[in-house]
């Protein structure tokens, strides 16, 4: 019996020395410390051996199993300790790889636009204020001298919001331009009055190259004593001057707006032909960049302001279009296409 013992314990010492990996580990296990292994089958047969030999063999075998156990322990060790070792290794940081290139983003160029034409207008005195882009119909049209039925809500197709409940009464919108903001400003603050407002506005308009449903404006308001249509003229010539050069020229025609009087449009020199005529400018050499006029004292009065003693200038200018003109771009559209292409050249 003892003679087996040693077999066995060479065997399963030698079996082990050529385990090289968890797997053959667990099949040594079961092979050797198994339920159905030979060592279990001697421990079963030790009841019918006599009783000294019983003590004799029945010592030697457990100590083979003691022994063959922590074999097995310092295995799965081993083991676990080269996995763990692989693990870090894979995880470790090769410095010497090339580092990935980090991608610098930039400015949209509408927003480097509405930032240079801040810092124009804020070193005439003029302050920047922002509104809400959802208006009430009272400050995008009522107030302004546009009334329900009035032809001029035609030329600003308009997106309607539903209003919260319990103001059923009053109507919503996605205000179609940055003038709502004049009422508000003189509501809330006395004369004398110069501010701008940058801002996002939206028609429900057809799209083309000049047109877009959702653009930027620019509002401009001065109001004060003595305010005159000079007034006017020379700030949009001082900023054109300054934002397009002493060269590019612009021309000032009447035009319509129910909250001026009188009123005008400016047009500068289009950039792509030089006031020769193309598909931006429809052939007419001009682009048309903003309305603008003197206050109407209706206007003056829905803010609270005194028509009688005060007057004032407002204008409201597209941002979109002004870019265009700068850098000769020919489709107003290429802003928002989201191309990359065209947006990193700016
Ligand atoms: C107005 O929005 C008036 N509130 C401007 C104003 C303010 C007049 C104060 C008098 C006093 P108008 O609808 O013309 O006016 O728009 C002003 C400018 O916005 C236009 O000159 C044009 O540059 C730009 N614009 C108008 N519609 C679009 C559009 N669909 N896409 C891009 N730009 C547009």
């Amino acid at each position: 019996m003892n003679e087996q013992i040693n077999e066995l314990k060479k065997e399963a010492l030698d079996s082990l020395a050529s385990v090289a990996n968890r797997a053959e580990l667990d099949a040594w296990r079961v092979r050797y410390l198994g339920k159905k292994s030979r060592l279990q089958a001697i421990l079963k047969s030790l009841s019918s051996l006599p009783v000294e030999q019983r003590k004799t063999i029945g010592a030697e075998t457990n100590r083979l199993k003691n022994e063959l156990e922590n074999l097995l322990k310092e295995k799965e060790a081993a083991f676990e300790e080269a996995s763990s070792r692989a693990q870090s290794s894979r995880d470790a940081l090769d410095v010497t790889l090339p580092g990935r290139p980090s991608t610098l983003g930039r400015l949209h160029p509408v927003t480097r636009v509405l930032q240079e034409l801040q810092e124009i207008f804020a070193s005439m005195g003029f302050e920047v204020v922002e509104g809400p882009e959802v208006e009430w119909d009272y400050y995008n049209f009522e107030a302004l001298n546009i009334p329900k039925e009035h032809p001029a809500r035609d030329s600003m197709q308009t997106f309607w919001v539903e209003a919260p409940s319990g103001d059923d009464d009053r109507e919503m919108l996605l205000r179609t331009h940055t003038s709502p903001m004049q009422i508000r400003v003189m509501e809330k603050q006395e004369p004398p009055l110069r501010i701008i407002v940058p801002g996002r506005v939206f028609r429900y308009e057809a799209t083309d190259a000049t047109h877009i449903p959702m653009f930027h404006q620019v509002e401009g308001l001065a109001v004060d004593k003595g305010i005159t249509m000079a007034d006017l003229k020379g700030t949009l010539y001082e900023f054109s001057r300054r934002f397009f050069g002493p060269e590019r020229r612009v021309r000032f025609r009447c035009d319509f707006f129910p909250f001026v009087e009188p009123g005008v449009e400016m047009a500068v020199e289009c950039a792509v032909c030089k006031g020769k005529g193309c598909r931006l400018c429809g052939q007419s050499g001009w682009i048309e960049i903003l309305g603008a006029g003197m206050v109407h004292p209706r206007v003056l009065e829905a803010g609270g302001i005194d028509p009688q003693v005060y007057s004032g200038f407002a204008f409201g200018m597209g941002i979109e279009r002004i870019p265009l003109l700068r850098y000769s771009i020919d489709d107003i559209r290429l802003f928002y296409s989201s191309d990359l292409r065209f947006l990193r050249q700016f």
